[in-house]
């Protein structure tokens, strides 16, 4: 069993993802909107760069969708949700190393994709952009991006946004620390139901 402040964080994820919110995920309904908006936004529509890239998303949202639904009815349940990640981190409890060279790997290329400018950083605008994508917009974005920079270690905080390093630290705390006091357990948090 994972720990509770595990399964509500993934809750929490999960809700995100429902973007048309209503109780599961589906790649056709909620996630193959999002891999257009995303595309769109960093190169225009109808060039192979455009291509490319909407493919790429695509094809990742369908297979880590697939994964999730355990009994094979195109949904993913909050449930199915929760058991697919308890197998994640039984492997990354046994295998760390590999779990942080999997997370540079695929959450370093999906920072690379929302960084608009390239500049390494990403900027409250990125972060917006994606709260948008799954139609979960709003002031909670920018309240949770400045108290996630204000928890960056001192060397680690820039006025540019937030930087690699950064991000993928608090995406390691989000999937595997229970320790509800890390900055990374609030990621994808509405600060009013944070306990910061
Ligand atoms: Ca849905
Ligand atoms: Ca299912
Ligand atoms: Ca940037």
């Amino acid at each position: 069993m994972l720990p509770t402040s595990l399964s509500e964080r993934f809750l929490r994820l999960f809700r995100f993802m429902d973007r048309n919110s209503d109780g599961v995920v589906e790649y056709e309904t909620d996630l193959l909107e999002v891999a257009k908006l995303i595309a769109q936004r960093k190169f225009p529509e109808a060039t192979p760069d455009y291509q490319e890239l909407f493919d790429l998303l695509a094809r990742t949202y369908n297979w880590e969708n697939t994964r999730r639904d355990l009994d094979h009815d195109g949904k993913v349940t909050p449930n199915e949700f929760i058991q697919g990640h308890e197998q994640l981190a039984k492997q990354m409890a046994a295998h760390p190393s590999e779990g942080i060279a999997f997370i540079a790997k695929a959450a370093g290329g999906f920072f690379d994709i929302l960084d608009l400018d390239g500049d390494g950083y990403l900027s409250l605008a990125d972060v917006q952009d994606y709260a948008d994508a799954y139609c979960k917009g709003g002031d909670w974005v920018a309240a949770n991006f400045t108290q996630l920079l204000d928890s960056a270690a001192a060397g680690d905080a820039s006025t540019l946004g937030m930087s690699k390093a950064l991000f993928l630290e608090l995406v390691r705390q989000f999937w595997f620390e229970s320790d509800q006091t890390l900055p990374g357990s609030h990621l994808f948090g509405q600060p009013a139901e944070t306990s910061w």
